[in-house]
Order: C-alpha cells, then sequence, then structure tokens
C-alpha cells in the first residue's frame, strides 16, 4: 500500500529533504513555466469577463503537477495525451503560445499542433483520454518505438469507466504508460471524499503495476516521481500511476462559482502551500534566482503575453463553415447533408 501521506522533498518553506533532482537550469526552466501559467490564467481570465474567450479553466494552484511531470518527457520520443487543464505542459511539450492563445481564442484555423509535436487534442469528455492513452502507448510498444506516453485526468475523472479500462489494458500489456492523476479535492463542486472512499494512487497495484502519491505543490518531488516512472517505462517496466495531491484554487471554469460549495477558510489555508511560493522561496534561498531575476522574469512574460494576445486578435475569426472543420478527413453524409442546409455548400 502506498503511504496515505504523500511524498515531499520540498517543504512550504521551501526547504529541500536532501539533494534536489533538478539542475538550477530545470529549475529556473520550471519556474518560468509555472509564472507564465499564472499569468495565462489571468490574462484569460479577463479576457473572458471582457467577452473575447468564450470559456476558460485556470490552472492555478496545479502548476507544479502539470510543469514538474511534463519536465520528465523528451518530447522528440514522447507523447502528451492531455485532459483540459495543463497549459504549461502542452506549451512545453511544443504547442507554440501564438496557437494554444489562438485555441482559447477561437481561431481554429491557426490553432493547429504542428507537425512532429507529439501531442494529442485537449480532452473535454471526461476520461476519454485514458483509452487513447493506452492505446497509444501499446501502439508505441508494438511498433518498437522509443518513447513513452504521459497521459493526464482528474480525480473526478478516476471515477469513470474509461479509467479503470485504460488501467487494466495497460497493466495486462505492460505498455509505456504514466497516468498523471492530479487530485485537485474536486470535479467541479464534487469533493475528492465523495469520489472515493479510498486511496487513488493505491488503485494502481489492483491493475498490476506502482501508483505513488506526491504532494502535488512540490514541483521537484513531482518531476522525481516522474522520470521514475518514465524510465521504467521506457525500460518495459509497464506503467505507473502518480497521483499528485494539489488544490484547485481557481474556479473550475469561468462558469463556476465556488463559493458556493466551499469556505473561504479552506482556500486561504491552501494558498500557504502555493507551489509558485514554495519554489521561489527555494531559488531565493539556493541563489538560483535573485529577486531582480524574479522581477525580470514577471515583467518578461507579461511582455510576451501581451504581444502574442495582440498578434492572435488580428488573426481572422472563423465563419460558420468552421464548425464543420478540423475534425473528419473525411466527414460523413450526415455532417455533409447538415452543411449542405445550413451553408448551401
Ligand atoms: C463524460 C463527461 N461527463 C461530465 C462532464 C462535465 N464535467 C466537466 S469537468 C467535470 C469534472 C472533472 O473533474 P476532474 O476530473 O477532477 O478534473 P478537474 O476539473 O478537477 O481538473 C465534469 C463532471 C464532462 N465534461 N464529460
Ligand atoms: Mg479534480
Amino acid at each position: 500500500m502506498p503511504p496515505s501521506e504523500p511524498w515531499q522533498l520540498l517543504d512550504t518553506e521551501g526547504k529541500i529533504n536532501g539533494r534536489s533532482p533538478m539542475s538550477r537550469k530545470q529549475i529556473l526552466e520550471a519556474l518560468r513555466l509555472m509564472t507564465i501559467s499564472r499569468a495565462f490564467d489571468e490574462l484569460c481570465t479577463k479576457l473572458q469577463r471582457l467577452g473575447r474567450i468564450g470559456l476558460y479553466g485556470p490552472v492555478h494552484g496545479q502548476e507544479a503537477s502539470v510543469v514538474g511531470s511534463a519536465m520528465a518527457l523528451n518530447p522528440k520520443s514522447d507523447w502528451i495525451v492531455p485532459g483540459s487543464r495543463e497549459q504549461p505542459a502542452l506549451l512545453r511539450h511544443g504547442w507554440p503560445l501564438e496557437n494554444m492563445f489562438a485555441a482559447y481564442m477561437g481561431r481554429l484555423d491557426q490553432a493547429t499542433i504542428p507537425p512532429g509535436v507529439k501531442l494529442l487534442l485537449r480532452q473535454q469528455s471526461i476520461g476519454a483520454q485514458l483509452p487513447h492513452a493506452a492505446g497509444l502507448a501499446w501502439a508505441l510498444k508494438l511498433q518498437g518505438l522509443p518513447g513513452a506516453v504521459m497521459v493526464y485526468c482528474g480525480d473526478g475523472a478516476s471515477s469513470e469507466g474509461d479509467f479503470h479500462e485504460a488501467c487494466n489494458l495497460a497493466g495486462v500489456m505492460q505498455v509505456p504508460l504514466v497516468i498523471v492523476l492530479i487530485n485537485n479535492g474536486y470535479a467541479i463542486s464534487t469533493p475528492v471524499a465523495k469520489q472515493t472512499a479510498g486511496n487513488l494512487a493505491a488503485r494502481a497495484l489492483g491493475y498490476g503495476f506502482p501508483g505513488i502519491a506526491v504532494d502535488g505543490n512540490d514541483v521537484l518531488a513531482v518531476y522525481a516521481a516522474s522520470m521514475r516512472a518514465v524510465a521504467r517505462a521506457r525500460d518495459g517496466g509497464g506503467p505507473t500511476l502518480i497521483e499528485c495531491r494539489t488544490y484547485r484554487v481557481g474556479f473550475h471554469n469561468t462558469t463556476d462559482n465556488p463559493n458556493e460549495y466551499r469556505s473561504p477558510d479552506e482556500v486561504a489555508q491552501a494558498i500557504t502551500k502555493d507551489p509558485i511560493d514554495r519554489l521561489q522561496r527555494y531559488a531565493l534561498q539556493t541563489g538560483a534566482i535573485t529577486e531582480r531575476g524574479l522581477a525580470k522574469m514577471s515583467a518578461g512574460i507579461a511582455e510576451l503575453l501581451d504581444v502574442t494576445r495582440k498578434r492572435v486578435e488580428a488573426m481572422p475569426r472563423p465563419g460558420a463553415d468552421s464548425i464543420y472543420e478540423h475534425i473528419y478527413a473525411d466527414p460523413p453524409l450526415r455532417m455533409q447533408s447538415q452543411r449542405k442546409d445550413a451553408l448551401g455548400r
């Protein structure tokens, strides 16, 4: 049984227990990706309130889980199969910021994943990405290709049949899969205690592979656990489940009001464990960065987001026919006739 307390390397004061699994350069990369993610959340939330983005689900609070895991991958040979709240992982894996922004701003023609970038699309149907990921990992194994597949899902997704089916197949076929289960405490308004009476990481044992629970606000612990799992997958050792215990500080998405179902005290308590504050403290204490360096990093990111937003807003808006694009290479007859009815062509 995995212990009930999650594994941690970095405490909330930014003090490390042992050696850092990341080099100074990697620590700065992690800090930058996490800071971009937080700034992107803030900007997209504002743009949604202004009516310029339809819907946005922030990463706020979960940045260490997303960035620490993605940084264990080699984008040239490993794949990411996302859920819907992993923006900085997608950037790190090669989806250009401009294209990601274009996706949120509805500029679908410019939102493509460039050829060669080993990413599947974001998945809005909860849990549906898991069987795709198990199949992709199985395909890599059958074709003798190097690399591992990292799939993301939430505590809510862990209650879907797709989760069980994917884990079971992955275990039986011993595929190179790393399942990063981001337990952020909630599935919209459903707290995790109503999702399961058990321990999510421990479920892996029933599928015949290891499971570990890590402090999901500790980027170093998430990274170290992910490195181990990815190496195991690449070496033919089969799947691993990593449960990242974190907290969704923001709302579920811009349609949600979390004050309806959780207390301000609970959120205030979670904020004391903020993953970015923690990594900043560690980076400052170890001399990896200075206060001035931090300020420069934030200013550079604000500038980058501003320039990118302006470029994306100048892109043409999609026409009505875009509803029928980007899904099928050869649209089925039903869709062709719907299109003809709606657009006359
Ligand atoms: C199959 C399916 N059922 C229901 C929904 C509605 N829905 C959207 S997000 C969500 C909760 C997801 O919770 P979790 O898996 O914990 O991910 P989180 O949003 O916390 O990142 C639900 C039920 C959906 N998108 N797809
Ligand atoms: Mg959740």
